[in-house]
């Protein structure tokens, strides 16, 4: 994200030096960092792929040591848990880190996909995470992501998946107006908007969608 920002400061800046708004030399120092933060983080992705294999090889080499594999057990968690991905992609809030999906999926596979990386679909119980999400969503220049609630097991009854906690009277939401309508069945929850409005909808759209993990 960080990088992203600085792309599109660059960017900005190449227009206004183009029309000699701006010193161009600055441009180009600027330029040379991002070029430099690119590598940098490329170099630490290869590290953490070498990692992986290093660990792969030690894991069939000390199968029969169980202090040995417990080890090798927390180095996993270290190289393939959120710590690393949220250093590199991530932003974090509170005890959360967030990773916004690269491509979209329906509801399901968005579900699958962050349980599979060792999170959840992010669940919303404040005004804050609902803020920050719908931040990071129009950073990204997104219109609709996923949010972790359906009310596919009980129609009417919307439960955050992987907590299964129950959206009640008492608890933060930000519905649009008259919804949720269960319009030709709606059953899974996505956010949109300005101030990241809820909607039910379709489970078999598209979406990009942001996994939550405990730091
Ligand atoms: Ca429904
Ligand atoms: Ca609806």
């Amino acid at each position: 994200m960080a990088l992203l920002r600085l792309k599109l400061f660059l960017s900005t800046l190449c227009i206004l030096c183009m029309v000699n708004l701006v010193d161009c030399k600055k441009v180009k120092k600027l330029q040379i960092e991002l070029n430099k933060l690119k590598e940098e983080v490329s170099a630490l992705e290869d590290t953490i792929d070498q990692n992986r294999d290093e660990l792969d090889e030690m894991e069939e080499k000390c199968s029969s040591t169980q202090e040995c594999c417990a080890e090798i057990s927390e180095l996993r968690k270290m190289i393939e848990g959120p710590g690393l991905k949220c250093a590199v992609n991530g932003k974090t809030l509170g005890n959360s880190c967030y990773l916004f999906s690269s491509t979209s999926s329906t509801w399901q596979d968005a579900v699958k996909s962050c349980s599979d990386m060792g999170g959840r679909l992010a669940e919303v119980y404040s005004k804050e995470v609902n803020d920050f999400l719908t931040n990071m969503r129009k950073a990204a220049n997104v219109n609709d992501i996923w949010l972790g609630a359906s009310d596919i097991e009980t129609e009417g009854t919307f439960k955050w998946e992987t907590s299964k906690k129950e959206i009640d009277i008492n608890s933060f939401t930000n519905w649009s107006p008259n919804q949720p309508d269960n319009w030709y069945t709606e059953d899974c929850l996505h956010s949109f908007g300005d101030s990241g409005s809820w909607n039910d909808i379709k489970c078999t759209s598209s979406y990009r969608y942001i996994c939550e993990f405990t730091m």
